[in-house]
């Protein structure tokens, strides 16, 4: 059986966790958290390069990095597909999907050490996430209706990148900008809600919520933090 190395509060585990359940794929969690080095799981390089979660432990090795991860899956397991049958509105979820990650959650994880421990943030850093942030939410709308699916008329790889990434944004937005920089996208929040009542995105939820000690008594332990 495959197993996926990571935890269950970290959002880029859950991308290939949420495909599976999706999928009905069998497989086993295997709990690694990050801050690999000398003093914790040192041999978890050898799965993933730079240390990150997750990574995907097959037959024929390992696979880190969530987007490959998703490939090997997705044409692994082609049941219950996680894409339309169409190049163009395969490229078109892709597309959704990318945006999500390098404009609002690459952006939004400049500040989240400071949403995990209260540590203060570089204003100058503060003002760039917003203006990224705004930017981004502005032409969200472009790309995604949110009508019924973020792309189609079925669950893809693009819901599963809105309904894990977007969270954190407006986390970080309501934390350290005083307000949500998504509150303004249309249909976005509706679709949020209809998203959150899919029984494997609740899992997701609640796993994330049961390990969120875990997490943070393991980042005291080796950051001290
Ligand atoms: N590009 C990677 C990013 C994964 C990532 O940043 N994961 C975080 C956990 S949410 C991590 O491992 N951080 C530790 C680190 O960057 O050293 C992917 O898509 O899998």
């Amino acid at each position: 059986m495959i197993k996926l190395h990571g935890f269950s509060s970290s959002n880029y585990y859950n991308v290939p966790k949420l495909a599976l359940l999706e999928k009905g794929v069998d497989f086993e969690e295997i709990v690694s958290y990050t801050g690999v080095g000398p003093k914790y799981k040192p041999e978890y390089l050898d799965k993933s390069p730079l240390g990150k979660v997750p990574a995907l432990e097959t037959s024929e090795g390992f696979i880190s990095e969530s987007r490959a991860i998703l490939e090997y899956i997705e044409r692994a397991y082609p049941q219950h597909s996680l894409l339309p049958s169409s190049p163009f509105d395969i490229a078109k979820v892709q597309e959704l999907s990318q945006f999500i990650e390098l404009y609002f959650e690459l952006v939004a994880r400049r500040l989240v050490v400071n949403l995990l421990t209260g540590l203060k943030p570089d204003p100058t850093v503060v003002k760039e996430v917003e203006a990224s942030l705004d930017k981004a939410a502005a032409a969200l709308s472009k790309l995604s209706t949110f009508e019924q699916f973020a792309y189609g008329d079925q669950f893809t790889l693009a819901d599963i990148a809105v309904i894990l990434n977007l969270p954190i944004v407006r986390g970080v937005g309501k934390k350290f900008l005083g307000r949500d920089p998504l509150a303004e996208v249309p249909g976005l929040d509706a679709y949020c809600a209809r998203m959150e009542e899919r029984a494997n995105v609740k899992k997701i939820r609640a796993d994330a919520a049961a390990d969120q000690a875990g997490f943070m008594a393991h980042l005291k332990t080796l950051y001290g933090l």
